[in-house]
């Protein structure tokens, strides 16, 4: 008889390439000898170090998908595993690195120029340059259709006035991805591609997170920014051109959201065998144990529906909806898992050094970023009955 590993309950591991195996083995070394080790410290004061950033395009983790421009050309599988090592160090780490590739390079690369492709996304992948983008606004958030940005046409170019709000990494971006609507189409919605330093152009921090305190957020405010011609995205017009990219980042969020839960789980087991109440392990009491049951087969249940869904995405199969249902449910379980460890941690659950409470607390960002876990729920309802209810 075989004896599946109580981590890998699923043979997960049987089912990935020697290659895929790889890739996460890198990733999982990177993560554990470069990032874990400085956390607490960057977590306590509220930091992000931009120097992660040239790490990860050392490793080739920066716009990993995509197989040209100075980039690995990885399969989505292997994007996902990545994001699972990174957020087991923490989910700002993961939104960094998703930012950049799914949300900035990956419009880059298929709505893009070549002249915007040749100009960015080599700088991009070397992380010399960061990037973010821009959707919600302080008025329209899971309604991105109501955004009130505005670009009017103007000679050799646009000009950019409205307001983007808790923009990743905006504070420290050279390369802003905007989206608006442009009123020389008809109010359509259209990308436009910002840089630092274009008059008019700011995006000041936002303080005072609970959550996701190792990424930086911002704003991106824009005042009549000039933004040449050439600064459009020419291939996409309509909300679907924002909805592909978190398309993707959101397939990359569900593994990632699975490997902070793996963290939480992993931290509960081994605090339960450690500590000793009543005369035993609390991990010998029933209720410790069926907890760490519920937790084991959330994660291995969510961890195959995000390898079904990448497995899909490489073969060209890939439906949004698949997207809705991996994101919600393994956002939804991540947190749920991660409040339960902190309760099974008891006081020591609350510090910082049991890392617990702060993948709580980020987790709760997760679930509400790239559209909140009620929007996939009526997102998967409307695709099930063809009624919309969001309005
Ligand atoms: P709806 O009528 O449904 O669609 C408008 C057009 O878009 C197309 N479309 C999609 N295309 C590709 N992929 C998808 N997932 C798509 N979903 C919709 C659709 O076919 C249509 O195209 P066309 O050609 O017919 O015009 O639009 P709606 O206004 O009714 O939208 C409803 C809803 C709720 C689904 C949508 O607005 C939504 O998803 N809201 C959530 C907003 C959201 O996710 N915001 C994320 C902001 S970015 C972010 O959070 C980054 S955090 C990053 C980090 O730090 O990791
Ligand atoms: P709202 O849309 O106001 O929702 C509030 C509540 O109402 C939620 O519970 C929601 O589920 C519920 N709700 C909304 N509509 C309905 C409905 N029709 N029926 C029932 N319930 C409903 N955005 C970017 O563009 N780029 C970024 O890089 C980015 N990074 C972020 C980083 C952080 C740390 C955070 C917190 C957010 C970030 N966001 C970013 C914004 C994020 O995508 C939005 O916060 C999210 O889409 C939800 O929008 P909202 O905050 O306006 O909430």
């Amino acid at each position: 008889m075989n004896h599946a590993p109580w981590d890998d309950i699923l043979l997960l591991e049987h089912q990935l390439s020697d290659e895929e195996r790889l890739i996460r083995d890198t990733a999982r070394d990177f993560c554990r000898q470069e990032l874990q080790p400085g956390i607490l410290e960057a977590n306590r004061n509220g930091y992000f170090d931009t120097g992660i950033m040239r790490m990860f395009a050392k490793l080739g983790l920066l716009g990993a998908t995509i197989d040209e421009y100075g980039c690995a050309g990885v399969n989505y599988v292997s994007y996902g595993l990545i994001a699972r090592e990174v957020e087991r160090v923490d989910s700002g780490y993961r939104s960094a690195m998703s930012v950049q590739s799914s949300l900035v390079m990956h419009p880059i690369y298929t709505f893009g120029s070549e002249q915007q492709k040749q100009r960015y996304l080599p700088k991009l992948a070397s992380g010399e340059w960061i990037g973010c983008f821009g959707l919600t606004e302080p008025g329209a958030g899971s309604d991105p259709a109501s955004m009130v940005t505005r670009a009017v046409k103007v000679d050799g170019g646009y000009r950019l006035t409205g307001s983007k709000m808790w923009i990743t990494n905006s504070p420290i971006a050279d390369v802003f991805v905007v989206w608006a609507k442009n009123q020389a189409e008809n109010d359509q919605i259209c990308g436009f591609i910002l840089e630092k330093g274009m008059t008019g152009l700011s995006a000041p921090e936002i303080t005072g997170k609970l959550s996701l305190k190792a990424s930086i957020t911002g704003e991106i405010v824009m005042d009549n920014v000039f933004v040449p011609e050439e600064n459009l995205l020419p291939e996409v017009r309509g909300l679907k051109g924002p909805f592909s990219c978190l398309n993707m980042a959101r397939y990359g969020i569900s593994w990632g959201a699975m490997g902070a839960a793996e963290f939480c789980w992993h931290a509960a087991r081994q605090y339960g065998l450690d500590r000793i109440q009543f005369g035993r392990p609390l991990a010998q009491t029933q209720l410790f144990q069926t907890k760490l049951a519920n937790m084991q087969t959330d994660i291995a249940l969510g961890l195959q529906g995000a390898l079904r869904v990448g497995r899909l995405i490489d073969e060209g199969k890939l439906d949004p909806t698949m997207i809705s249902l991996i994101k919600r449910n393994n956002c939804g379980k991540a947190l749920e898992i991660a409040r339960m460890a902190r309760d099974m941690h008891g006081g020591n659950g609350i510090a910082d050094e049991f890392h617990v409470m702060r993948h709580m607390l980020n987790l709760e960002t997760v679930n509400t970023y790239e559209g909140t876990y009620d929007v996939h729920g009526l997102i998967l309802g409307r695709a099930q009955t063809g009624l919309q209810a969001f309005y």
